[in-house]
C-alpha cells in the first residue's frame, strides 16, 4: 500500500515522528520557507497536515494544498486554523481532547494556589537569604479558605478543576453559552453576573472570535480589588493591557496567567508586576501528557486514511465519510 504524503508544520515530539514516518511520506517543515518549498516541490501530493506546534494555519497556506483531506492539531485548543475555510472546502480538522485533561486541570489548580498563596515569591524570598536577615515571608493577602471560584468555560478542563476545587472545600460556579445538564454547579447565564459574585475567576474556554477579549476593563473591576484571576484558556480571551492596568492599580488583587495575548512573549510591563504569577504556557507540558497527545494527533491521521473516520473531529469541519 502506498503512503499518504503528509505535511508535518513544526516540531513534533519524537515518538510522534517516528509513529508518522512508519506509516506516512513525510515533509516535515519548521517556518514557512520550508513549508514554501514543500508547497513548491509536493504541493499536489499532501493529503493531510500534522500540526506539531502553534504555526498560523491561515487560508494562505491551506490553499497551497489543493488535495488536503485532513488537518491534524496537536492540542485540544485548535485556534489559527481557518475552520471557515476548512468546512467549505470539506477538510476535517481534528484536535487532542480528553488525553490532556487532568494534566491541565492538575496544572491549574498549582497555579491558582501559586497566585493566592504567593508561593513564587515567597521562594524567591527564600532563595534570596532573607528568610535568615529579614525574617519569615509576610502572611499571605489572600487565602482560598473564604473564596468563591467563577469558571468561564465547564468543558472538559473545567469540569476536571471543579472536581479538584470540590475536594478543597471550595465553591464553585460557572458561566458558558449552555447550562451544562448533569453537573451542580450553579449556572450564569451572565458572565458580568457571575463575575460580580465570585471573588476568583478562572478562564478555561477556547480562543475564538467569541471569546476574543471577553474579560475587558469592565469584567476585571466587577471582580473586584479582592479579585483574582487565574487564565488556562487563550491569552487572546483577556484584553492584556487592561489587565496589567487593573493589576498596577489594584483594581483586582492578583493574576496567575499560563497563557498570553503573543506568545511567546510577554510584555516587560507584566513581568515587572509582583501581584502576577507568570508561566511559560505550560498546562500540559509533562512527557507522559505531550506523548499521550502526539499519539492521538498521529492517530487521527492512521484512522482517517485506514477507514475515513477521524477519532477527535472538532465540531466545526464536517466528517467526509470514506469513499
Ligand atoms: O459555551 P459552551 O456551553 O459551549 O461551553 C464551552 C465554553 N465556551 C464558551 N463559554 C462562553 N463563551 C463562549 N464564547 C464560549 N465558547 C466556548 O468553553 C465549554 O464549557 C468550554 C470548552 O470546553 P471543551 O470544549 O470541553 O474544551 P476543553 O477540553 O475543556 O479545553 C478548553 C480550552 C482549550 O480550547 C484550550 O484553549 C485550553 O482549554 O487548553
Amino acid at each position: 500500500m502506498t503512503k499518504a504524503d503528509i505535511l508535518v508544520l513544526g516540531g513534533v515530539r519524537p515518538s510522534s515522528r517516528e509513529a508518522l514516518e512508519s506509516d506516512f511520506n513525510c515533509h516535515f517543515a519548521s517556518d514557512a520557507a520550508e513549508t514554501g518549498a514543500i508547497a513548491a516541490d509536493v504541493a499536489g501530493r499532501i493529503r493531510g497536515i500534522a500540526r506539531g506546534t502553534h504555526v498560523h494555519a491561515g487560508r494562505a497556506l491551506l490553499e497551497r494544498f489543493p488535495k488536503l483531506e485532513i488537518f491534524s492539531n496537536f492540542g485540544v485548543g485548535y485556534d489559527g486554523i481557518d475552520l471557515d475555510y476548512c468546512a467549505a472546502r470539506g477538510i476535517v480538522v481534528t484536535n487532542t481532547p480528553d488525553v490532556l485533561t487532568e494534566e491541565v486541570a492538575d496544572t491549574t489548580l498549582g497555579l491558582l494556589l501559586n497566585t493566592v498563596r504567593e508561593l513564587s515569591a515567597a521562594e524567591r524570598y527564600l532563595r534570596a537569604g532573607r528568610w535568615e536577615t529579614d525574617g519569615a515571608y509576610p502572611l499571605s493577602k489572600a487565602t482560598l479558605r473564604n473564596r468563591t471560584i467563577g469558571i468561564l468555560g465547564l468543558g472538559r478542563i473545567g469540569l476536571a478543576i471543579a472536581r479538584r476545587l470540590d475536594a478543597m472545600q471550595v465553591p464553585v460556579v460557572y458561566h458558558g453559552r449552555r447550562e451544562r445538564p448533569g453537573v451542580g454547579y450553579r449556572y450564569y447565564r451572565e458572565l458580568k453576573s457571575m463575575i460580580e459574585a465570585v471573588d476568583t475567576l478562572i478562564i478555561v474556554v477556547p480562543g475564538s472570535a467569541e471569546t476574543a477579549n471577553l474579560i475587558d476593563a469592565g469584567m476585571l473591576k466587577a471582580l473586584g480589588p479582592d479579585g483574582i484571576l487565574i487564565n488556562v484558556g487563550r491569552g487572546s480571551v483577556v484584553d492584556e493591557p487592561a489587565l496589567i492596568e487593573a493589576l498596577a492599580s489594584r483594581t483586582i488583587l492578583a493574576a496567575g496567567l499560563d497563557v498570553f495575548a503573543n506568545e511567546p512573549s510577554v510584555p516587560e510591563a507584566l513581568i515587572s508586576l509582583d501581584n502576577v504569577v507568570l508561566l511559560p504556557h505550560l498546562g500540559s507540558a509533562s512527557h507522559h501528557t505531550r506523548d499521550a497527545m502526539g499519539q492521538l494527533m498521529v492517530d487521527n491521521l492512521k484512522a482517517w486514511f485506514a477507514t475515513g473516520v477521524p477519532l477527535t473531529p472538532v465540531p466545526e469541519t464536517p466528517v467526509r465519510q470514506a469513499r
